[in-house]
């Protein structure tokens, strides 16, 4: 199947940098937003989001003519919905941008069209709640369209590098449908490009991320036994990811952004009967930053009246994303307790950010305090060495919730520092 023209709807971290790719390869795109600011924005050639590499390409797909910007979905070959599925109460999904995204293609569609979802979604919601939508167009799914899900699984940071060579899998909801998305998605993957049925397609994406979470909610409790035991976790998990068969994550402050801290609830949503493993991991790393704030309390007592700067607030290293982040929970959580705290994140880009008002100058988030958090190990936070912290006379106790100081160059600081899951005797 050839493809002149696509619409793809929704212009967030994936649709933006998925449709200056398919316009880098000559492809017209349309992309399509009902955020006027975002488009607005788009029109004016100025990129919303900070990824690397994308500024040169977008720009140059627009200068070429192959990138356009609307609040409306127009005629196309194929349409790709990459919108968000956010919570609503009770951690169940709200589909509905996924629901108006496929309302908005149904004047548009006709014979021998693509349809694509990429939105991670629950198990089942492309043959259940997708194809009877399209379908009341009177046009027939796998028949008169085709109708694929391609979950997008690129990592904040180095999307454009991993759109093009991860691996791609495509789930259509008959042979044919999956073929057409192969053809579609291999003007530009160069990774391997794996079709199967739509289901598992969504399950692929929903189990991958899940698999992460319970990865990392077992180091964090490691953390917590390594605590009680007497050890450092972080040594203990070197070692054991010695063995060839084991793999261990990090522990750390908690497990944010908006995929992994969001895609194992959609298990537990669609079968809550068989997910009790999932949803417990989920509820260990969401407990992870009251974790951290009582383990502080514990070392220094009562937190009220405590000047305290939180370092690193993005949901994870070197990303300007603060979505979920448990950081920023941190943050929240010594405040309530009275604490005054002060943050720096390099990353920052405005002023206030849920009520913090964070800094990109170390040197003044630094001012005045007793203590210092590390909460994400950005480069600029692992490059710190001991003496960066040591004309801040007042700074008493360092807690790193990362590992940034588990070389042996932070044993001679004249700081108190601990470490999470460090509590070796001294
Ligand atoms: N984290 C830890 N310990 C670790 C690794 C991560 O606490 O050892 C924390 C991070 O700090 C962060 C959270 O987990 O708060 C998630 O970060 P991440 O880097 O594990 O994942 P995301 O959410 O940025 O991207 C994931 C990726 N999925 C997998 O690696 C299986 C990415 O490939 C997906 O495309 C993305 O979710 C998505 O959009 O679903």
């Amino acid at each position: 199947m050839k493809f002149t023209k696509i619409c793809v709807l929704g212009m967030g971290y994936i649709g933006l940098p998925t449709s200056s790719t398919f316009a880098s390869k000559k492809i017209q795109v349309s992309g399509v937003d009902i955020n006027d600011k975002v488009i607005d924005s788009l029109q004016r050639g100025e990129i919303h989001i900070i990824e690397t590499g994308l500024q040169p390409l977008f720009v140059e797909a627009i200068n070429n003519g192959f990138l356009t910007f609307s609040r409306k979905v127009s005629a196309a070959d194929a349409f790709i919905i990459a919108v968000p599925t956010p919570f609503k109460e009770g951690k169940l999904s709200d589909m509905k941008y996924v629901v108006s995204a496929a309302e908005s293609i149904l004047p548009h569609l006709s014979k021998g069209n693509l349809v694509v979802l990429e939105s991670t979604s629950p198990p089942r919601t492309t043959i259940d709640l997708i194809a009877p939508i399209l379908e009341s167009s009177g046009l027939k799914a796998g028949e008169d369209f085709f109708l694929v899900y391609s979950p997008e699984r690129v990592l904040p940071g180095q999307i454009l590098r991993e759109l093009v060579e991860n691996a791609r899998v495509i789930g259509g909801i008959n042979r044919e449908s999956a073929e057409a998305g192969r053809d579609l998605y291999s003007t530009f993957v160069k990774g391997e490009i794996i079709l199967t049925d739509a289901t598992t397609a969504e399950m692929v994406k929903l189990m991958e991320n899940t698999y992460r979470d319970i990865n990392i909610a077992a180091a964090n409790e490691f953390s917590r036994l390594a605590d009680r035991f007497g050890i450092d976790v972080w040594e203990a998990i070197s070692l054991a990811n010695r063995h060839p068969r084991v793999k261990i994550l990090n522990p750390g402050p908690g497990v944010g952004g908006h995929c992994i801290s969001v895609d194992p609830w959609f298990l537990v949503e669609s079968a809550p009967d068989i997910t009790t493993l999932i949803s417990s991991a989920r509820k260990v790393n969401d407990s992870q930053p009251h974790f951290v704030v009582d383990w502080m309390e514990g070392k220094l007592g009562k937190l009220s009246g405590k000047q305290i700067c939180a370092l690193g607030l993005t949901y994870k290293p070197n990303v300007d994303d603060f979505r979920e982040s448990p950081a920023i929970d941190v943050v929240k959580l010594l405040s309530a307790k009275g604490a005054e705290v002060k943050a720096y994140d390099p990353f920052i880009m405005r002023e206030s950010l849920d009520g913090i008002n964070p800094s990109r100058d170390l040197s003044n988030a630094l001012e005045n305090v007793d203590v210092a958090v590390i909460l994400v190990s950005h480069n600029e936070i692992m490059k710190l060495e001991p003496s960066d912290f040591s004309r801040f006379t007042n700074l008493k106790v360092i807690f790193d919730t990362v590992n940034v100081t588990g070389n042996s160059k932070w044993n001679s600081a004249p700081i108190k520092i601990y470490r999470l899951g460090a509590n070796k005797p001294e």
